[in-house]
């Protein structure tokens, strides 16, 4: 892409309203733009990480064995009424009533349309264990959106539901997701703390939340020191080994029964990017989903629901991965791999050889942001620090005609010198 053509809305001056780095950098990085109190548009520089977070959790979701799905936004509320949650979800739900009076609503999660779904399709007990999940927009008319799309009234979420024959099998389910949610969030660059968590409005009896831990964090985290030495391998984590270190949130630790001694006890601040729930039966029995078994028994399912902020991520990668000049993106989910910068463009060889590279990595299928703008040197390398990107390739007079090129590693602030071909070799796998 040429930032030429590309629309980055970037802001050299610090929104007054942003009162936390990640929402900051996501208005001056021209990631988002507000629409009103917590519901934003999506820049195509924000879109790009989005959509590379959803990805990463699609993936992972597919490969614990859940399959994909879309529900819609929208929802009747004749649903809500059946389980008995229409009353109890109060203002924080957005009521629609449509041109034949019907109740409707904006959905702030997809239980009962799940469970209404396998009521009107589960045709026997061989079709379970059956996880499905969406990608989807959501709307929860919090009482403090705050803090850009961290906590935003619309938002999108991943969530994905469990339904198994028994308790065995959905004690499996659970723990196939968390071990899931370990991994994708390792992922995308996070080390997430599962604390033992309140199931809330879902409801249910066994819960666990994911936090990132930042001064910035809305809630407050209780965990085992111990946590902080495990040296996890993130991508295969040991589930046992974290289940056993203790970490809960304030709602949930009690300190007359906690089992840590108070010297290795530590309080944090955390942002809640995931939380799974084990409910069994509370929706499938209030909406008469069963299926009858071999030995002609009738079950009505166990069921959990997995939630991830998947909007809310781009924020917490940001508050766990920024320094003083801008954004520092996890290769991961960057919304371009390299910035490709020419310092001159009114110089002939600059130019060819900034086409010439900016031609092959794209042929290589390196995202690539060129830099072909007649900007001065220094609103240039500010600006790629800002936005993030892993790499930086430099193009100059100076190194042109000793036939070198510079290539920045973001996150490290190192440099090197190197030939044309050197650099490409780095960047192109
Ligand atoms: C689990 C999936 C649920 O709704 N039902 C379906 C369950 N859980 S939850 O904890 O209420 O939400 C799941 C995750 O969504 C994110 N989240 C938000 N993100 C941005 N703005 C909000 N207002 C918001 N509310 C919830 C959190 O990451 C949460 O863990």
């Amino acid at each position: 892409m040429r930032l030429s053509v590309f629309f980055l809305p970037t802001l050299k001056e610090t929104p007054a309203e942003a009162q936390i780095v990640s929402h900051r950098l996501m208005l001056r990085a021209g990631m988002i733009h507000q629409e009103s109190a917590g519901i934003y548009s999506w820049l195509p520089l924000g879109i790009r990480v989005l959509k590379k977070i959803e990805g990463i959790i699609r993936a992972e979701q597919d490969g614990a064995g859940a399959q994909e799905i879309l529900m819609p936004t929208i929802q009747s509320a004749d649903i809500w009424r059946e389980s008995g949650r229409y009353d109890d979800y109060g203002r924080e739900m957005l009521r629609i009533t449509d041109r034949h009076d019907r109740e409707m609503l904006y959905g702030p999660t997809n239980e009962e349309m799940v469970t209404g779904i396998l009521r009107d399709h589960l045709r026997s007990y061989r079709d379970l264990p059956l996880m499905l999940y969406h990608i989807q927009w959501k709307f929860r008319d919090e009482v403090r959106p705050r803090f850009g799309i961290m906590r935003g009234r619309e938002f999108l979420m991943k969530d994905c539901y469990s339904f198994d024959l028994d308790f065995e099998g959905s004690k499996r389910a659970y723990n196939a997701m968390f071990a899931a949610y370990l991994r994708t969030f390792a992922r995308l660059g996070l080390k997430a703390v599962p604390v033992v968590a309140d199931p809330g409005a879902i409801g249910g009896n066994m819960s666990h939340e994911f936090h990132i831990l930042a001064e910035t964090g809305e809630s407050t985290i209780f965990y085992d020191a111990a946590y902080d030495d495990l040296d996890l391998d993130m991508e295969n984590p040991d589930i046992e080994a974290l289940r056993g270190i203790y970490a809960a949130e304030e709602e949930k630790h009690d300190p007359a029964d906690c089992p840590v001694p108070p010297e290795r006890l530590k309080q944090a601040k955390g942002i809640e990017v995931g939380h799974i729930f084990y409910f069994g039966t509370k929706y499938s029995k209030s909406m008469g989903l069963t299926v009858t078994k071999a030995d002609g028994e009738e079950i009505t399912p166990e069921m959990g629901s997995y939630g991830i902020g998947v909007s809310r991520l781009p924020a917490a990668i940001i508050e766990a991965s920024h320094d003083e000049n801008g954004i520092v993106w996890p290769d991961s989910v960057a919304p371009f791999q390299v910035g490709l910068v020419n310092l001159k463009t009114n110089d002939a060889d600059c130019l060819a050889l900034c086409e010439d590279i900016y031609a092959r990595l794209e042929n290589a299928g390196i995202e690539t942001l060129y830099d072909d703008r007649d900007e001065r040197p220094g609103a240039k390398f500010a600006n790629m620090d800002l936005i993030g990107l892993p790499w930086q390739l430099v193009v100059g007079p100076r190194g042109v005609k000793a036939g070198t090129v510079e290539l920045k590693r973001r996150a490290s602030g190192e440099k090197e010198e190197l030939s044309l071909d050197s650099a490409l070799a780095r960047l192109i796998p």
